[in-house]
């Protein structure tokens, strides 16, 4: 029997960017059973749920020590009756009920399996779903028209599972380093998304493209790509071109939280093995997915900002320029509504200055 005066209580600011949340977890059972039903959310078009339960999430990844107890929990944020019904389940009874039946559920399988394939989201795995489709193979035998990005991430679906190592995150930089100094000697390419945070493995890996001087960088992606894809090292590749409005003063206002930057979603072909040719039937390469984004150097600092991630820390990043501080945060720009005009920035430390925010490191922004 513990004493409740013994137990002790945690502490937590209620915005993820006023926390410091490293890879080093220590109630990884409770965050994969909340970001479980937070995923299961997302892919039911509940994402509203989806957030609290990211959130919830989140505030136990800051947490110094294990939870052993409820009663430790009171007074945290982000923690609502159904995540901490979920928590003492677990503390309580060693699994959650709601959990375990999510994840044995055939729409939950279903929906994974069919998210899984690159280029397949929540609506199209539904609709497929209502059509009678759970499982690759039905799929396969279904008919469905497939677009390109689809066709690509069936043909790859068992390589885009296999986490990416920082060693193979590594040899494609050099790559892309490669590329993108052939085409334009002098731009910069900079490791963002998980990789920069310090993470061991990812789902792919996301490289920033920039050059010093301003207005170099414009039509470089197509380049970069055609030097890639003559080398041979793309398997798939979609360029969308920079939308961004620039007005006379500065960049137009961001219209909404999605960003305008000249990208290219891709699936790498990587050499895994330089050695001798391959008994038949095995192959000395695997597909990666890489996303590039190229950014003006004026919205560097920005961009690098908001390609870092995690995901929460950005939405947590925005929600408090928006809400505790009357300015628009995006990839692209900083708008302070109350001046009624940008503020410039050449690096993240300015920007987390701008917003009254004590500077939090990549490695320290998992949450
Ligand atoms: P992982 O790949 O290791 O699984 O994790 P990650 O690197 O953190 O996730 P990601 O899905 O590759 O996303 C990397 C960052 O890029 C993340 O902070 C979210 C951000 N991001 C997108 N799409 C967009 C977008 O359209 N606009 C903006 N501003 N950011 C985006 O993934
Ligand atoms: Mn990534
Ligand atoms: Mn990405």
């Amino acid at each position: 029997q513990i004493d409740e005066a013994e137990v002790v209580a945690f502490s937590v600011p209620s915005y993820a960017c006023l926390r410091r949340t490293t890879l080093d977890n220590h109630n990884p059972v409770l965050t994969d059973a909340l970001s479980l039903l937070a995923e299961n959310a997302e892919l039911s078009d509940e994402d509203g749920r989806g957030v609290a339960f990211r959130r919830a999430a989140a505030v136990l990844k800051a947490l110094p020590e294990p939870v052993t107890g409820v009663t430790q929990l009171r007074g945290l944020p982000c923690l609502g009756g159904h995540s901490l019904r979920v928590i003492r389940d677990i503390l309580e009874n060693g699994a959650s009920s709601e959990v375990e039946f999510t994840k044995q559920s055939e729409r939950f399988k279903a929906l994974k399996v069919l998210t899984d394939i690159f280029g397949v989201g929540a609506k199209t795995a539904e609709r497929w779903i209502r059509d009678g489709i759970h499982s690759l193979h039905q799929l396969q035998e279904s008919g469905q028209t497939l677009n390109r990005a689809q066709q690509a991430g069936l043909e790859h679906y068992d390589d885009l599972k296999q986490p990416v190592t920082k060693a193979e995150a590594d040899a494609i930089g050099e790559i892309v380093e490669e590329a993108v100094v052939s085409v334009l000697p002098g731009a910069q390419i900079t490791l963002i998304g998980g990789f920069r945070r310090g993470k061991l493995t990812g789902h792919d890996v996301d490289f920033l493209i920039t050059h010093p001087e301003e207005g170099r960088e414009v039509g470089l992606m197509p380049k970069v790509v055609s030097w890639l894809e003559s080398q041979g090292f793309l398997l798939y590749q979609k360029t969308t071109r920079n939308s961004y409005l620039e007005a006379k003063d500065g960049p137009a206002r961001p219209a909404s939280n999605m960003d305008r930057f000249e990208r290219c979603f891709s699936i790498f072909k990587l050499v895994t093995d330089e050695g001798p040719k391959p008994a038949s039937g095995h192959r000395r390469w695997r597909a990666v997915r890489v996303d590039l984004v190229v950014s003006p150097i004026s919205q560097f600092a920005f961009a690098l900002l908001g390609w870092t991630g995690s995901k929460l820390f950005e939405r947590e990043l925005r929600r408090w320029a928006g809400h505790e501080k009357a300015m628009s945060l995006s990839s692209h720009a900083l708008y302070d509504n109350k001046q009624g005009r940008y503020l410039k920035a050449t690096s993240e430390e300015e920007i987390f200055t701008y917003l009254g925010l004590e500077y939090i490191p990549p490695s320290e922004r998992n949450a």
